[in-house]
């Protein structure tokens, strides 16, 4: 799917669009992360590694995630008002929207973990599940070789599952296997530039990067303005989110 089409995002619950910005574009936003990166890597406290860090990747300490670089860096504040992704947000969830929260996932070469099959409201509690929906940005081609996204086709429509952390992963939220062996997962590849849209519902998860080549992606997590986060299961920081329209 190279263009919008609302109807397939409600029946799917996920829409990969190529091309809504130039894959040059993107590096800017890599140059910039990859600064940031260098610096959060520094200063990171003992006790949060296990988060931040690739367990995958033996050979050198590299970053799995950043949180919110909605609200600390530019390149990325710009990418979540631009017009050519606004126009696509809304088309899903109406006009008047905000980013509530955002990530970096690095998922570097040679080892780059998984990310388990979750749903995003889960994680978020939204008053209005319909009023959220993730813009997953793809900062350099992501293939099934170096880890794309899957979705669970139809996910959307059913209910928002109880989800359990692994011993000492209190963070590492997820669907229980017996919910996930009866979902299929379908590969989104998508091209650097692209975006893949997924409603908070849908199932999601990636596979590890075994290969030589980045998979970095930025995930926009866009909320309708007047929806509330009242049921959160993680903490989030309702100070940073930012409205773009
Ligand atoms: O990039 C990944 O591997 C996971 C992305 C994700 O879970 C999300 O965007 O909600």
């Amino acid at each position: 799917m190279d263009s919008f089409d609302a109807a397939y995002y409600r029946h799917h619950g996920h829409l990969t669009v190529n091309g809504v910005f130039l894959p040059h574009e993107m590096d800017s936003v890599v140059r910039d992360i990859e600064q940031w990166g260098e610096s959060f890597l520094e200063a990171l406290p003992a006790e949060q590694r296990a988060w931040y860090v690739d367990g995958g990747v033996s050979a050198r300490t590299v970053l799995r995630k950043l949180d919110n670089p909605h609200a600390q860096r530019a390149p990325v504040q710009a990418l979540a008002r631009d017009r050519r992704l606004l126009d696509l947000v809304e088309g899903f969830i109406g006009p008047g929207v905000s980013v509530y929260f955002s990530q970096i996932f690095f998922k570097p070469p040679e080892g780059g973990g998984p990310k388990p099959a979750h749903q995003d409201n889960f994680y978020f509690g939204p008053a209005d599940p319909e009023g959220v929906v993730t813009a997953w940005i793809a900062l350099d081609d992501a293939t099934l070789e170096n880890g794309c996204l899957y979705f669970g086709d139809g996910t959307q429509a059913g209910p928002v599952y109880p989800h359990f952390a692994p011993e000492g992963e209190p963070y590492n939220l997820q669907i229980p296997p017996e919910i996930l062996e009866r979902q299929p997962m379908s590969p989104a590849p998508v091209r650097k530039g692209g975006v893949s849209f997924h409603h908070g519902n849908t199932f999601h998860c990636s596979g590890p990067n075994l290969s030589h080549k980045w998979r970095r992606a930025c995930a926009l997590h866009f909320v309708s303005n007047g929806n509330a986060f009242e049921n959160p299961a993680l903490p989030y920081d309702h100070s940073l989110k930012f409205q773009v329209s």
